[in-house]
């Protein structure tokens, strides 16, 4: 057997290949010094985050000069997104402060940012079809599915350019907008995807596995020149829209970790609603975390979500059962994690102070890929609007810098604030909803962030929010809608078209979905790239095939399996 080596340069979540390698069988063994290269037969360097932190990080572990070594000779490589993109010979991703960041120059091109022409969101957050630029070649054992889509999750990249020497390493493109970038480049024993195999549910596991199991070709010092082949755009891009299984999960009276779901947040059983009388007040309770997570990811859900809705209550890196869900959970599903609940500044009852990185690494490092933060985000633009400058010390700041900012959702509770539309003179008049048809035509609403899962209104509008956390750094924003949730009335449009207007990140809507028709609705009237459900999903309403079949009859673009 090749000894198969992984390297983990500190940052990003890295369990997720480390749990795929496993549910396939293979073994390995992670770089834990220089002298470790010498030892590997084939390596998979999983790069997450940013690229300037990659480099200094490898540079700082003395990983830098073996990892050349490694790569000059010609033993088996891949490289997952920064692993891929530390191959070229410089990124702007850092172009504002440092100008031109250095990678390893074994691609002669740099990794510049997505152009937000078009109104596209950035960054590029979702499943997208991977293309081969030439028909397979005998001898290629890579299993890339030609008409399959893969997970990716980058705000950086290298564009096609068949007159460059991308031409000869160009393995796949890929579509964003009207821009075609290389989503994977392959020379000799070098091969890399700037998609997340590891996220990429079944498709990416075959890939993983073909590439494990791919004979080791004798290392060819030589370059092989190819065809020239150009790739223009088509109309339309191969993104498609998300669909989200979320589950708010809290600790219920006799102690269990369940899966709860509110009306309008209420998660307790209304008097009368309940089998018996003693159980009237208690949290629903609507299954077990895992278990409805690895159901879902089976049955096509394109990401899974847990929110700790009271994590706010207790110190989130004491909430041990959390941890061993997420832990549990990333063996069993291989598409992107987010966790939400607590993910702020906190003290342990002992007094030991811990940040929101500390917290948010905590959780990537058992498997979540994104963390999303609620209240924290809120008191976070509050600050911001008032002394006007950023700290640089907030959990999205800080989480953002050290692992992208695609890791940070912020996730929104707003609830609508009913105004006179003849006589209201307050701030909020410019984001004032005034239907002129339908059941609300006539009156008129902002939308009021909250806290504390709907406890406590704040000052803030739903637009201050979603500009002041795009400033500071937060990759997507989850709108949910406490009017909406688990009412089965549709997503409220007019919310999410008023956030998605005023930002560029990518955003999730939420709460209210009753029927497969509803996400149809949400994405052909707004530009949401996902959509987020809970209850229809937990009591077996409406199915998560069914819902993509509704969306692909709408012919919207769906995840391709
Ligand atoms: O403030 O950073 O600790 O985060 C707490 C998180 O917990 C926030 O993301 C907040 O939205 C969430 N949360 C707090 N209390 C509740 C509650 O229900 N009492 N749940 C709560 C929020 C909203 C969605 C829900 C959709 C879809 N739940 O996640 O799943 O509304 O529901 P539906 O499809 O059934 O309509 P912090």
């Amino acid at each position: 057997m090749p000894a198969l080596y992984l390297l983990d340069y500190g940052a990003g979540n890295v369990a997720s290949l480390a749990n795929s390698l496993k549910k396939l069988g293979h073994e390995f063994t992670w770089i834990s010094s220089p002298d470790d290269f010498a030892k590997a037969d084939k390596l998979i360097f999983p790069g997450v985050g940013a690229f300037k932190h990659a480099m200094d990080n490898l540079n700082q572990k003395g990983l830098l000069d073996p990892l050349r070594e490694y790569l000059a000779s010609g033993r088996p490589y891949f490289g997952i997104c920064i692993g891929m993109q530390v191959l070229f010979a410089a990124s702007m991703e850092h172009a504002d402060t440092e100008g031109p960041v250095p990678g390893l120059s074994v691609i002669p091109c740099s990794i510049e940012r997505f152009s937000t022409e078009g109104g596209k969101a950035v960054p590029h957050m979702g499943w997208n079809q991977a293309e081969r630029l030439r028909p397979r070649e005998s001898g290629d054992e890579i299993d890339i599915g030609e008409d399959l889509s893969y997970y990716f999750v980058h705000s950086y990249r290298a564009t096609y350019d068949p007159d460059s020497p991308l031409n000869d390493w160009t393995y796949t493109t890929t579509q964003y907008g009207q821009e075609v970038f290389v989503s994977s480049v392959n020379q000799g024993n070098i091969f890399a995807t700037q998609f997340h195999p590891e996220k990429s549910g079944p498709a990416g596991l075959r890939l993983l596995d073909s590439w494990v199991r791919a004979p080791i070709n004798p290392p060819s010092a030589s370059f092989i020149p190819r065809s020239r082949v150009s790739r223009p755009p088509n109309a339309k891009d191969g993104l498609a829209k998300r669909v989200i299984a979320c589950m708010d999960v809290r600790t219920n009276d006799e102690g269990d970790l369940v899966v709860t779901k509110g009306d309008q947040y209420d998660v307790r059983e209304k008097a009368g609603n309940s089998l018996t009388a003693s159980a009237a007040g208690a949290v629903r309770n609507l299954g077990k975390p895992v278990s409805l997570a690895a159901k879902y990811f089976e049955a096509g859900a394109d990401e899974i979500c847990f929110l700790n809705i009271t994590s706010f209550r207790s110190s989130p890196l004491l909430d041990q059962p959390m941890l061993s869900v997420v832990r549990a959970a990333a063996n069993e599903i291989f598409v992107p994690m987010t966790i939400g609940g607590g993910i702020k500044d906190t003290v342990d009852p002992d007094g030991t102070p811990h940040t929101a990185l500390e917290v948010a690494g905590a959780y990537f490092r058992e498997g979540a890929d994104k963390v999303s933060i609620g209240s924290e985000a809120v008191y976070n633009v509050e600050a911001l609007l008032k002394d006007g400058k950023q700290t640089g010390k907030t959990g999205i700041e800080m989480i953002s810098q050290a692992y992208g900012s695609q890791a940070v959702v912020v996730s929104i509770d707003p609830r609508r604030v009913y105004v006179d539309p003849e006589t209201y003179d307050g701030p909020y008049k410019e984001e004032l909803i005034r239907p002129t048809t339908g059941p609300e035509a006539g009156k008129a609403w902002w939308y009021q962030c909250t806290v504390s899962g709907g406890r406590e209104s704040r000052p803030l509008s739903v637009v201050q929010l979603a500009k002041g956390v795009e400033q500071l750094g937060a990759g997507e924003l989850l709108i949910n809608s406490i009017d909406r949730d688990g009412t089965g009335k549709g997503f409220d449009l007019d919310l999410v078209n008023l956030i998605k207007n005023a930002v560029r990140i990518p955003v999730v809507a939420s709460s209210g979905a009753g029927s497969e028709q509803h996400f149809v609705e949400v994405f052909n009237g707004t530009k949401a790239e996902a959509a987020l459900a809970a209850g229809i999903f937990h009591r077996g309403e409406v199915g998560i095939g069914a819902v993509k079949d509704a969306m692909s009859k709408g012919s919207l673009n769906i995840r391709r399996i």
